[in-house]
């Protein structure tokens, strides 16, 4: 079995970031290992939310690891908390990530906007880290962050979005997956993609681009973001190649919400992705 480990906080309650990491990759078949950042009380869409920084731990944790002599097929890495958790990474990365999969999902921003505690400078550290990533997932609010360029709103074009994928590769990671490009008008050499949401990818080996575009819903939730790179890591554990695992991630979240809204009483703060799991491993018995 494959066996993973996932760096980010635990929100108890939120349906994101490791509550959602850790039942996705499970259930997908993969070993997932944990090191968490931090813990909050909810995520910080809360108001009044409590903050327990876990910095100091991470180290240690490595430490004894080196000393069990674990590894890791896959290191994902998601919300970090401070520079220092950045800092942290680098040396994770060296030392755990040398024949492992790096996956960097640079959760920090979303629809133009910093999360809570965020700053600019916070989204160029990042950028640092990505360039260590051998699969980045970031969607446009943190590549335009990551990159000191300004929010491009709906305001792009598919060229546009091919030169951000350079511009990510130009930081360093080998292949990007740009999360919730909408295209107003159609584009060239793309169809059917009216009222619709996709993927754009970019492998900075052989200069491939793709593209998916999956159903559009109407309402968006917070965490979608982590259920998105949660199923792309398990899929590329289970051997899926990049444009199917980044497939299924897009369909998963969007049938996770559509189940959501089924519930006129839903929660506000996540999505019910725990009722799609026969969806999920339907799709990955087939092969996605
Ligand atoms: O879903 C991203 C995320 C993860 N962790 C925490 C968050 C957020 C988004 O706001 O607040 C604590």
């Amino acid at each position: 079995m494959k066996r993973i480990i996932t760096v980010q906080d635990i929100s108890c309650v939120g349906k994101c970031s490791l509550t959602v990491a850790l039942p996705i990759i499970s259930a997908m078949g993969v070993e997932a290992c944990v090191l968490p950042t931090a813990v909050l009380s909810t995520h910080t869409m809360f108001k009044g939310f409590t903050f327990r920084d876990l910095t100091t731990d991470i180290t240690p944790v490595c430490e004894h690891w080196k000393k069990e002599n674990i590894r890791f097929d896959a290191v994902y890495t998601g919300y970090l908390g401070s520079f220092e958790q950045i800092e942290l990474m680098h040396t994770l990365f060296d030392e755990f990530g040398k024949d492992a999969l790096k996956i960097v999902d640079p959760c920090m921003a979303d629809n133009g906007k910093l999360y809570p505690g965020f700053t600019p400078e916070f989204a160029l550290s990042m950028a640092k880290l990505c360039s260590k990533a051998d699969v980045l997932v970031p969607n446009l609010t943190e590549t335009a962050f990551m990159l000191g360029i300004p929010y491009p709103g709906r305001d792009y074009v598919k060229a546009d979005i091919e030169n951000l994928l350079k511009q990510l590769a130009d930081l360093g990671a080998k292949k990007i997956v740009l999360k919730g490009i909408e295209f107003d008008k159609p584009q060239p050499g793309l169809t059917d993609t009216k009222g619709k949401i996709g993927i754009a990818s970019y492998d900075a080996a052989t200069g491939n681009v793709g593209w998916y575009f999956h159903k559009k819903m109407p309402v968006n939730f917070h965490g979608t973001g982590d259920i998105f790179a949660s199923v792309l890591t398990g899929a590329l554990m289970r051997g899926l190649p990049l444009e199917k695992a980044y497939a299924l991630a897009g369909d998963f979240v969007a049938e996770s919400i559509a189940e959501t809204l089924k519930n006129e009483n839903h929660n506000w703060y996540g999505v019910d992705f725990e009722a799609v799991f026969p969806y999920l491993l339907k799709r990955l018995s087939e092969n996605g």
